[in-house]
């Protein structure tokens, strides 16, 4: 028997007025609006998002600032200039996350992504809603950000069931409700049906996706063509066979620091690098990697960089080896070099990941 794909689609809630109310909790409960202030006048520019209080006034995504102001005229509403660099650090840390509990992660937006569970849950969709429960926790308790999650065979149903209960949703579609799930929906739910097509569509008699999937499939191709006409045949019937499509993984996790003063004395150099493999080994287990290879980086008074290298025999996640492995470079480093130091860095690479059909479920958050 085939297996059942199991597809998540993750989308954090209102994400960037999320992240202000992150660093600023005491706002929580105010309406928050996060824009794009074109500069002209104080007020010219463009709702980038808002929270769920402010939505509550009539808020919306696109709306002009000065429309946002005056529907929240009278509340303690908190307004913030867009910070696109925070955003997108909270953003990787929750991705850098997923791929700990994923066999491919596909990342959509700054705030989307599909992960693709299908051997961690063994296509069932049961166990999928504890897991997928235990990743919104996870991030929740670990990062501070809520999410959205919506669960399906394919990404279609899983991006159709996220949209249906935000924020902080749980939406589980299986393979044999899909059908069901999507029928009384309006066609313009599909990916690609647009205000021109529901238009034309409607000309037709298709006005909800029962409609569309009870179409004749010829018909739909005689007036869209054959890509389209095939695809809106599936898409009605809950058929998509897209698959998660992997990002590469970085190669190496790294991270550089300047030293509070110029210097050749190990021990000060060590104290810097052992921060900075705290940090490394950090980002590994978010991410759920192992290494092969530990690097040191030294940048000297002359501003010229170094570096020095040593391939292990096997690929480990212990953060001992890193700082042992640094420890042992920069002795030997120092040694061949008379020159001050002025920055330090260490990284790790040959980047892996442990098989999943090892793992238990529950291995994933043991960290
Ligand atoms: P969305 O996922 O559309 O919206 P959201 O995360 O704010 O709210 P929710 O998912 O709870 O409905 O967009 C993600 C981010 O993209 C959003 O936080 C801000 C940005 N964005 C804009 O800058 N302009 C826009 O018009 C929209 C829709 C989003
Ligand atoms: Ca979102």
């Amino acid at each position: 028997m085939v297996q059942n794909r199991v597809i998540m689609l993750a989308d954090f809630d209102y994400f960037f007025a999320q992240c202000e109310e992150l660093r600023n909790p005491s706002i929580k409960d105010k309406p928050v609006v996060v824009g794009v202030y074109s500069g002209r006048t104080e007020d010219s520019g463009a709702v980038s998002t808002s929270n769920y209080v402010a939505r509550k006034f009539g808020v919306k995504s696109g709306m002009p600032l000065f429309l946002a102001k005056r529907k929240l005229e009278g509340t303690d509403a908190v307004f913030f200039h867009v910070d696109h660099e925070y955003y997108e650090q909270i953003s990787s840390r929750i991705m850098n996350f997923f791929k700990g509990y994923v066999t491919k992660l596909e990342q959509v937006s700054i705030d989307e992504a599909y992960l693709d569970v299908t051997e961690q849950v063994q296509g069932d969709f049961e166990k999928a809603r504890n897991y997928a429960q235990e990743i919104k926790n996870n991030i929740k308790t670990q990062v501070g950000i809520s999410l959205t999650i919506g669960v399906g065979p394919n990404k279609l149903i899983a991006k159709i069931a996220c949209d249906n209960q935000k924020p902080d949703g749980l939406t589980i579609v299986k393979p044999e409700d899909a059908k069901n799930f999507l029928a009384p929906m309006p066609v313009d739910r599909l990916l690609g049906v647009g205000k021109k097509t529901t238009e034309r569509m409607q000309v037709m008699g298709i006005k909800t996706i029962n409609d569309l999937a009870g179409y004749d499939v010829q018909r739909l191709i005689e007036s869209f063509g054959k890509v389209l006409g095939i695809y809106f045949h599936n898409a009605s019937n809950g058929i998509d066979n897209e698959p998660v499509v992997e990002q590469r993984e970085a190669e190496s996790i790294s991270k550089i620091a300047t030293l509070k003063q110029d210097t050749h004395e190990l021990s000060l150099i060590l104290q810097k690098t052992d921060e900075l493999a705290d940090y490394v080994y950090k980002e590994l287990t978010e991410r759920n990697l192992n290494f092969k290879q530990v690097s040191i980086y030294a940048v000297m008074v002359d501003l010229s960089g170094k570096s020095r290298s040593v391939t292990l025999e096997q690929p480990t996640k212990d953060k001992g080896v890193i700082k042992k492995n640094v420890h042992t470079l920069f002795e030997r480093f120092l040694a061949e070099s008379p020159l001050e130091i002025r920055r330090v860095g260490v990284r790790v690479s040959s980047l892996g990941k442990e098989q999943p059909q090892q793992k238990q479920l529950t291995s994933f958050f043991s960290t």
